[in-house]
């Protein structure tokens, strides 16, 4: 019998996989150099850089498809309660660092690389960096996915395959223009396409009604059809055998041919449509907070959805055919509303397809969604237009009523005797009575979810308190807090080397990376000079390589002994980027004013800022051009030379993040009180050292308690101010500032006919409270300059910030989602390499 069973097999099959995966320096370049010359065709005399790249990519992918396949079993085996975190954005960054740093062999790569003449660190600048994410709420994503996975739970991260990304932001004459990010034109090394997995969507047509044993039964007739492929994307864990998947999904046409056209000889047309197929996935929309309204996204939305609850299923009925326990063995995180229809899908699927009764599937249903918030501006909410949603999902409509219609009376009856009782049920309601009338997917989300969060505590208030008021009052235990966290393995360990390599030897061990708190510890040297050296020179060092990166980006040469004041977020108005460069020409102006002495007493500063625009919001794009002009006026006057410059970043996102981030000393984290949901950068910054310029706003709130506040410059309204001070929005700026809108207004600063009208809105209508703010933001800047001139202070702050900010990994948001909404275990993978090798 040549084919081996039982034992036998799978001792054989253990061994050569030990001796595959095993870590030997020349295992990893045999493996190299066999992709070099059997994946990529290459022969090993010859291959460049982005070859090896490549093949170093696909040495790692084998690695990690043999753990993916491990934990895929052992999850079947277990079937233990899995989550899956739908979300339509994952702002992925580059991958190869981050496998190498979690699989514990970026070491053994960076010699086995060496020896055959290539830098690893060189290798990572050869990855695109996928941008399939707008900005925090995609990254809060994939932060999450490495979090799930270092702790070792039954997780999957669900998404699209967008072919462009997020946009490559050029800066031209001070202008942000777009260019398309096609990502994929090089072989992406991680994914693994799965053109067995694929589902059938579909879109449009009827609903067709008929009466079974007295039930009226639906049947949806779609007139359109699509393919899902999937595309599986490994993520590991840190320290843990565990690597789970990021699946996304590809449209591609059905085989089913247009046979009308076919007929009619319309080759063309025939073939069109099924280009129309392809395009539902091409491209990730740019807009990071107003809903875009248009056709194709809800197609996005669906496509994704279906094709997630699909495959969800499917896996659930390889092992179970009992409905009652898809709650136990189901959990679905909703990132924000966007997939909200997974809904009315899966009751669409229970009801028509599986045969279930409405209230039956209604109660499975709602116990396996819960929802994220990540914003209170009520003109983020989506709202898709009933005339929208009837024509490309008829029966989800119909479902979306139903629900309503039972949601209704509930609410009827419990505010029967209210005075107030219509007003709260329009309020209440899923649908709209506007003009045109449009789906509250928000209140969908509610509605059809056991537990909603927000992402840090004064904003899960606001939407208890504020924006979801009434829902709150009507379903008080559905809603929580969960803070936000970042994964200390990318923003510190792959983000900085120095300090990572200082709490390496002061702690003497890795151990802080799977325990962010433990490097609290270290403040026992808060007064050892030799620490304090040490991590005086990592920031510095950070700001070097910073300062090299822009000399080569922007041809701007920056002074590494400036205090490096750093912005970086998507250009939005309530952020204020304005607001911080008001500030920059206040302190122009007043360097100008000053006689030569007195200057050379001034506190050197670089002002940098980086984001990028939704391309049709027109005001952002100002505040951009805005910054560059004042960058082209201030970096050119030789009275102010080194003391102050200004930069504008082009092309913020998540690889130049990690250059960015850990270079910094002070952060602007500036918005509206109320208006910053969480915020994240906040939190990267500060572990890297960092200290927030800020207002008590967002996930601010909650680092200052950690970090302490006499450790941060707090300034400007609090949440429970802003209100009132909004009525006065027409106030006048006051003189100081005055002279700064004057500046813009006669054109200091850049064309007056472009950008006074930024100037005129605050002037007119200030509803990010950028005048009432103005002073308090400056006096605070003033005390900035005073601390950094006590080097010695300033350090102190840095340290102790960074040393107090374990709450802030994710590893411990993950853990209470965990816990306290998913109710789901953890699942350990044994090391099976290790095993046996040591047989
Ligand atoms: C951000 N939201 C919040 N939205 O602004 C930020 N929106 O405070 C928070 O820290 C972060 O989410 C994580 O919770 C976003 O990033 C989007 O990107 C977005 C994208 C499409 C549509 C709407």
């Amino acid at each position: 019998d040549s084919v081996m069973r039982g034992e036998e097999a799978n001792e054989k099959l253990w061994e050569l996989m030990a001796e595959y995966i095993d870590s030997e320096k020349s295992t990893i370049q045999k493996s190299i150099v066999a992709h070099v010359e059997y994946t990529l065709a290459r022969t090993r005399f010859n291959f460049d850089k982005n070859s090896c790249f490549k093949a170093t990519a696909l040495s790692i992918r084998d690695r990690l498809i043999e753990s993916w396949n491990d934990t895929q079993q052992l999850f079947t085996a277990e079937d233990k309660k899995r989550v899956y975190y739908m979300s339509i954005e994952f702002l992925i960054g580059r991958s190869m660092q981050n496998a190498l740093v979690n699989l514990g062999l970026e070491d053994k790569y960076r010699e086995a690389l060496e020896e055959v003449g290539y830098k690893l660190e060189e290798l990572y600048d050869e990855e695109v960096d996928p941008g399939l994410g707008n900005g925090g709420l995609g990254r809060l994503a994939s932060c999450f996915l490495d979090s799930l996975a270092t702790l070792d739970y039954p997780a999957w991260g669900y998404g699209i395959r967008y072919d462009y990304g997020i946009f490559r932001q050029m800066i031209v004459k001070g202008y942000q223009v777009e260019m398309p990010d096609y990502w994929l034109a090089q072989m992406n090394p991680w994914e693994i396409e799965r053109s067995d997995v694929s589902y059938d969507v579909y879109f449009g047509g009827r609903v067709e009604k008929r009466w079974e044993n007295g039930v009226e039964k639906s049947n949806w007739i779609p007139s359109e059809t699509v393919k899902a492929v999937a595309y599986d994307n490994p993520i590991p864990g840190y320290d843990t055998f565990n690597t789970i998947n990021l699946r996304l999904w590809k449209s591609i046409p059905t085989n089913e041919f247009d046979f009308q056209s076919f007929n009619q000889g319309d080759y063309f047309r025939a073939i069109e449509t099924r280009q129309k197929a392809e395009y539902i996935t091409s491209v990730l929309y740019p807009n990071d907070s107003t809903p875009s309204g248009k056709e194709l996204r809800l197609r996005q939305q669906y496509f994704f959805c279906c094709a997630t609850i699909q495959d969800v299923i499917r896996r659930f009925l390889k092992k179970s055919r009992d409905w009652e326990e898809f709650p136990d063995k189901v959990a679905i995180q909703l990132n924000d509303t966007h997939p909200a229809i997974s809904i009315p899908e899966l009751l669409r699927v229970l009801v028509d397809k599986y045969g279930l009764e409405w209230q039956r599937a209604w109660n499975i249903c709602y116990k396996v969604f819960s929802y994220t918030n990540h914003t209170v501006m009520p003109e983020a909410l989506e709202k898709w237009s009933i005339e929208l949603f009837e024509r490309l999902l008829p029966r989800h409509l119909e479902i979306i009523y139903l629900i309503n219609f039972h949601f209704m009376n509930q609410v009827g009856q419990r505010y029967a005797n209210d005075p107030k009782k219509f007003d709260i049920m329009g309020y209440m309601s899923l649908i709209e009575e506007s003009r045109p009338k449009t789906v509250r997917m928000a209140n969908l989300c509610i509605v059809g979810s056991h537990a909603v969060n927000g992402v840090a505590a004064l904003h899960s208030n606001l939407l208890k308190t504020q924006l979801f008021a009434r829902f709150h009052e009507y379903f008080p235990n559905k809603f929580q807090n969960k803070t936000n966290g970042v994964t200390p393995r990318r923003w510190i360990k792959c983000s900085n080397k120095p300090l990572s390599d200082l709490y390496q030897k002061y702690l003497e061990s890795n151990s802080w990376l799977s325990d962010l708190t433990e490097t609290k510890s270290l403040m026992r040297f808060i007064d050892n000079e030799e620490f304090k050296e040490e991590f005086r020179l990592a920031k510095q060092q950070n700001k070097e390589r910073l300062a090299r990166w822009i000399e080569k980006e922007c041809g701007i040469r920056v002074p590494t002994d400036a205090m490096f004041d750093i912005m970086v977020k998507r250009i939005h108005e309530y952020k204020r980027q304005n607001l911080f460069a008001l500030y920059m020409i206040h302190r122009y102006f007043t360097l100008k004013a000053m006689s030569v002495d007195d200057r050379a007493k001034q506190v050197k500063r670089v002002f940098m800022v980086g984001g990028k625009a939704a391309p049709g919001y027109i005001a952002a794009k100002k505040i951009i051009k805005l910054i560059n002009s004042i960058g082209d006026v201030v970096n050119n006057d030789p009275d102010i030379g080194d003391l102050m410059k200004v930069v504008f970043l082009p092309n913020y996102c998540v690889s130049s993040a990690q250059i960015i981030i850990p270079a910094a000393d002070l952060t602007e984290q500036i918005s509206t009180a109320g208006t910053e949901a969480s915020g994240t950068s906040n939190m990267k910054f500060v572990m890297n050292g960092a200290i927030i310029m800020g207002t008590m706003d967002g996930a601010n709130v909650e680092i200052v308690e950690d970090v302490g506040i006499q450790n941060s410059f707090i300034f400007g309204a609090r949440v429970h101010e802003v209100d009132k001070l909004r009525q006065h929005s027409g106030q006048p700026a006051g003189t100081r500032l005055q002279k700064l809108f004057d500046a813009v207004k006669n054109g200091t600063f850049g064309n007056p006919k472009e950008l006074s009208s930024l100037i005129e809105s605050l002037e007119h209508n200030d509803v990010y409270l950028v005048k009432s703010d103005f002073y308090s933001y400056i006096e605070k800047q003033a005390e900035a300059d005073a601390t950094y001139k006590n080097q010695d202070q300033w350090l102190r702050m840095s340290i102790t910030g960074a040393l107090n900010m374990g709450r802030f990994s994710s590893d411990r948001t993950i853990k209470e989602y965990a816990d306290e909404i998913w109710d789901l275990e953890s699942v350990e993978i044994p090391k099976p390499s290790l095993n046996a090798m040591s047989r």
